[in-house]
């Protein structure tokens, strides 16, 4: 039997939001008490996670004094001592509050605006004395139900000086800091501007410092929007831009259900997952979910135990696939090349156009050939359920 015991090099986080949900919907109350975020680091320390993550109002609240802030922020530094849990993102509660109804940094209004950049750098401050070096944005009011209300373009454009502004205070202070952005189609605004992952990376390469912008993809947002997650989180990395990553599960076309990790498409896990350790992504792996409604806490010591056990047992399931002899057979038929077609490839040249002009194909020959992806498939299956 294998160990799927969670260890600090698997890099596993939550945030003090996720096991701390207290299951309210917008059609019922909380279901579990609240627990202070020293009590909710502690419960990490005991199902073994590396690392905890926060928005600012989840460790301060919005209106607590300094003083309450410093006892919070005490009792909160000891549990981390006590666990040795680390802090590797922060980020700002940009949606919560009420003056946040029409967005934050693309809000119409200059004052909201205004209030956005000063909350984020004294966010940015929290998240850096506790060590974060990942700091993530993401806009889920920075969008519309009636788009009669906003001019999406100028929408963009307070987007992009914000992040440029914000980018330029981290440097100032010599924090060391990466921002990772986090799109999401929609909810809770009816539609939020960068829908995507795709969306987003083509926006960073628009701000003033690309190299310390990259990305935050999460998998429920883009099963919401019904596209590929894997894809997306490999155009990032081959970008060089995916700097976190937020793992949990949706079925699509589904309110937004912030399911266990793996816990709705195994296969779709699978091969993020093997993508993951294939490529040796090497940042938190942050499990942005919740428990059921249904549960107490030991209900969500299971939820956070059974994402990181997932993932391991996927992982597990990746390097079997990866020393499979007749997988890689297949794969290495799949892939074949004999070298006849390498005149043709690379950079241009008119006599390499010319060349391939020129050359016959047996168009339907090639047409013909069966792929044997099926048999790929259900190789994979049978690795997947356990009977290979
Ligand atoms: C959501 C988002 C959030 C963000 C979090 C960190 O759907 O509510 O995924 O959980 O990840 O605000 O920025
Ligand atoms: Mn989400
Ligand atoms: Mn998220």
């Amino acid at each position: 039997m294998s160990d799927y015991t969670p260890k600090p090099e698997h890099k596993f986080t939550f945030g003090l939001w996720t096991v701390g949900s207290r299951g309210s919907d917008p059609f019922g109350s909380a279901v579990r008490p609240h627990k202070s975020p020293a009590e909710l680091v502690y419960l990490l320390g005991e199902v073994g996670a590396y690392g905890v993550n926060f928005h600012d109002n989840d460790l301060i609240p919005i209106d607590a004094t300094p003083a309450e802030a410093e006892a919070i922020k005490k009792e909160f530094r000891k549990a981390l001592a006590d666990t040795g849990l680390t802090v590797p993102m922060a980020t700002t509660n940009l949606f919560s509050d009420p003056i946040f109804k029409d967005g934050a940094f693309t809000s119409n209004d200059p004052k909201v605006r205004a209030y956005a950049l000063q909350k984020t750098m004294r966010a940015m401050d929290l998240g850096v004395e506790f060590g974060a070096k990942v700091y993530v944005f993401w806009g889920g009011r920075e969008g519309t139900e009636t788009d009669s209300s906003k001019n999406p373009v100028e929408a963009i454009k307070r987007m992009r000086e914000a992040m440029n502004f914000l980018c330029e205070y981290a440097l100032d202070q010599k924090y060391d800091l990466k921002f990772a952005l986090e799109a999401k189609p929609n909810e809770p605004r009816g539609d939020i501007y960068n829908p995507t992952t795709g969306h987003m990376l083509a926006f960073i390469e628009s701000l003033d410092h690309p190299e310390m912008v990259g990305v935050n993809p999460e998998v429920a947002h883009e099963h919401m929007a019904g596209i590929n997650f894997m894809h997306g989180v490999a155009q990032a990395w081959e970008a060089g831009k995916l700097f976190h990553i937020d793992l949990n599960d949706q079925y699509p076309g589904r309110y937004d259900q912030d399911l266990r990790f793996g816990s709705r498409d195994i296969k779709a896990a699978f091969y993020l997952v093997k993508f993951l350790e294939d490529v040796g992504y090497q940042g938190s792996r942050h499990f942005d979910a919740h428990a059921y409604r249904t549960e107490d806490f030991e209900g969500v010591k299971d939820f956070a135990r059974g994402c990181m056990r997932t993932y391991l047992i996927l992982k597990e399931k990746a390097a079997q696939f990866n020393a499979d002899p007749e997988v890689q057979a297949l794969l290495s038929e799949i892939n074949a090349d004999d070298g006849s077609m390498s005149a043709f490839f690379g950079k241009y040249s008119p006599e390499k156009a010319a060349a391939l002009k020129a050359q016959p194909f047996d168009r339907v020959a090639i047409g013909q050939r069966g792929l044997k992806y099926e048999r790929l498939d259900q190789l994979t299956m049978d690795i997947l359920l356990g009977v290979r």
